[in-house]
């Protein structure tokens, strides 16, 4: 068994090794960079913080920033500030494309869903418990759904790396209920009762993991004194039903047929998003 495929039919997820390189990933790293510098600027005029910590790293200043306030993130992860064409020419590199296609084929589209995530130290919001996606995407639990997520740092047990139950997809989706207190559904019945094989993943900057709608999966608890920067889009066959999903109205072909050809512009996803009903529910 070594294929792309069988590995990924097998387990659940697949991770491949220096798929991208910092070519790939600076547009989306600087956007980030960006965004940190002018939520940094706005705390400063709003006198919430009186350093801007100029001097910091990516992989510290949000968390230096948000530690001066006395805060935490907001959200578990942001969608409308990292919208943007660094995001575009991501969801559609052609290295990412050619990976998906070896597990689904050459008609690709992108589902519309996307999260950049601030992993921040000791925090519990963005610490996901164990979950299929399928249990946040309502009626997709019948059709494969990917997930490519995209370490920006190196992630590892310290820092919140992700955790799989490998052949866990196989089950079918589980029951979910909210629990007081947690910001996130969990199974009625936990997946580790029937699973002692947990598999944590070791990632490099440039790895890329691609996962099933179905495959259990969580994220730990990030122990490090830095911030553990991811990014996530989701993707399935051209033609699978996206009915119902908020994303669904910025949705894109994103591969056609044998050509490699992306049918669709930053332009006319911008069009999309313009008219959308879903971009200011985030942040
Ligand atoms: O990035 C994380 O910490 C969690 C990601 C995740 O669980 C997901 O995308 O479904």
């Amino acid at each position: 068994m070594n294929s792309h495929l069988d590995i990924f039919s097998e387990n659940g997820y697949l991770v491949v090794q220096d798929a991208l390189n910092s070519e790939d990933l600076e547009p989306i790293i600087s956007l980030i960079v960006e965004v940190v510098d002018k939520r940094t600027h706005e705390f400063y005029d709003q006198r919430t913080i009186s350093n801007i910590h100029a001097d910091m790293s990516f992989e510290r200043r949000w968390y230096a920033v948000l530690q001066e306030c006395g805060r935490e993130n907001e959200v578990f992860g942001w969608h409308t500030l990292v919208y943007s064409e660094a995001l575009f020419n991501l969801i559609t590199n052609r290295k990412v494309l050619d990976i998906i296609e070896t597990l689904i084929g050459n008609e690709i589209q992108f589902n519309g869903d996307f999260w950049v995530r601030p992993k921040l130290p000791n925090e519990k919001l963005t610490t996901l418990p164990w979950h299929q996606d399928s249990a946040y995407m309502p009626n997709t639990e019948a059709d494969l759904h990917l997930t490519v997520w995209l370490p920006l740092v190196d992630v590892n047990t310290v820092n919140g790396t992700l955790q799989f139950l490998p052949r866990s997809h196989r089950e079918g989706l589980r029951t979910y209920h909210r629990v007081e207190g947690e910001a996130f559904a969990v199974p009625e019945i936990p997946p580790t009762s029937s699973h002692n094989d947990i598999h944590t993943l070791d990632m490099k900057k440039g790895d890329l993991l691609i996962f099933n709608n179905l495959v259990f999966h969580r994220s730990l608890l990030n122990r490090s004194e830095t911030i553990r920067w991811s990014v996530d889009f989701r993707y399935s066959r051209t033609g699978t039903s996206l009915d119902g999903l908020w994303h669904e109205a910025i949705a894109f072909p994103a591969r056609e047929k044998e050509n490699k050809h992306c049918p669709t512009s930053w332009n006319n996803w911008q069009m999309l998003w313009n008219t959308s009903p879903h971009k200011d529910r985030f942040l």
